[in-house]
């Protein structure tokens, strides 16, 4: 037998909100210990604070950092059966080195050598790749090759088979978002190993997928498809769209027709067309873009994001921290902490001189529960 031993010590202390300490209430609080009992009002501020108050820290990871080791583990680490994925995850420095870039999101590079295949799995967990430069990889979705290029982003709902190819003679990095650390903390993870490599017709690089084919049309569903679905079928949606979504929005704008989040702010969500809504069932996914020389207002959420810088420069304030960042640079933006962003004019930038961000939030687990929540500093 052995003994359990209390997690918690319990002293009295002469604070306001607290009991007198007396022997009694030590007394009193021996017997709780033993009989594994904790009171609230000892505990009440840490378990119900008057806000969120994140365990994660804000934290930025830069791309030329994270893609330079990825390219070492490209030449030293194979893939294979068993270890599934060349994908290294950001692990915020205040979660106790668990590799998890929040507490409820994983956010990886993966990287594929030339002509390397990933193999074929399944899992409960939702997942989405969002590529910021190069192309060559096909990801094969339930036996649909769609093609990876700049810009592009393709979700992957839970327990859909998938296999990743390289079909390029050169590496290629992109990134991964999954709900990981959230199926970790509510133990609902399962999965499966499916075939060691992909069919010879499954290597067939098309230029569109089928998904996009029966799903890629706006504000058109086939009708053959009845009813919603807990994540997009439309499994990659391509950076021509969404640039010219951003781009007419900031126009609107400049014409004087409302549209974009605030001034100077254009954004868009990416939709599952069965419903309109999330992309995925626990994970949002949006583009930002920020003209040069606009400044957005600080914003708190419910829940936690992270970001990658996809065009442009700028600086980033997440709470106390504020950095420069560039193209692919990552950055997490904790539970209720103030974000802000600067875009700069640079010689470098692309036509437009805008900053552009990819983001990704677990703002659809909090929204089906009621628990989502904005404040915008003075708005
Ligand atoms: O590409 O299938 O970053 O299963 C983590 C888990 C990527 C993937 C990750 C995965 C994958
Ligand atoms: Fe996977």
């Amino acid at each position: 037998m052995t003994d359990v031993v209390s997690p918690v010590s319990l002293t009295a202390v002469d604070a306001p909100g607290q009991p007198t300490p007396s022997p009694e209430l030590e007394q009193l609080y021996r017997g709780f210990e033993r009989e594994l009992l904790v009171p609230l009002w000892t505990e009440i501020s840490g378990l119900m604070p008057v806000h969120p108050q994140s365990k994660a820290a804000p934290h930025v990871w830069r791309w030329q950092n994270l893609l330079e080791l990825a390219d070492r583990a490209g030449q030293l680490v194979p893939v294979g059966r068993g270890g599934e994925r060349r994908a290294i995850a950001l692990a915020n420095p205040a979660l106790g080195g668990r590799p998890y870039a929040t507490p409820t999101l994983w956010a990886a590079i993966q990287y594929l050598m030339p002509c390397e295949d990933a193999p074929e799995h399944r899992h409960t967990q939702n997942a989405f790749r969002f590529v910021v430069e190069g192309e060559g990889v096909w990801t094969v979705v339930g036996r649909d090759p769609v093609p990876m290029r700049r810009g592009d982003f393709l979700p992957q709902g839970g327990w859909i088979w998938h296999a990743h190819h390289n079909a390029a003679d050169r590496p290629m990095a992109w990134i991964d978002g999954l709900d990981i650390p959230f199926q970790y903390a509510t133990e609902t993870q399962f999965f499966e190993f499916g075939r060691d490599a992909i069919s010879e017709e499954e290597r067939v690089s098309p230029d569109r997928s089928r998904a996009q084919r029966l799903w890629g049309h706006p504000g058109l569903r086939p009708v053959s498809v009845p009813g919603p679905q807990p994540s997009s079928p439309l499994l990659n949606y391509r950076w021509a769209d969404t640039d010219a979504a951003l781009t007419d929005q900031l126009d609107l704008e400049d014409e004087g027709f409302p549209g974009t989040v605030e001034p100077g702010h254009a954004a868009v969500r990416y939709t599952n067309p069965t419903t309109g809504g999330d992309v995925l069932a626990t994970i949002r996914a949006e583009m930002h873009r920020v003209r040069s020389g606009t400044e957005t207002a600080p914003r708190r959420e419910a829940g936690s994001s992270v970001f990658q810088v996809f065009d442009g420069t700028g600086t980033v304030t997440v709470g106390d921290s504020s950095w420069r960042v560039e193209r692919g640079d990552m950055f997490v933006v904790p539970s209720w902490q103030p974000l802000s962003i600067r875009s700069e004019a640079s010689a470098s930038d692309s036509d437009s001189g805008a900053l552009d961000l990819f983001r990704f939030s677990d703002t659809p687990i909090l929204a089906a529960l009621g628990l989502d929540r904005v404040a915008v500093d003075g708005g």
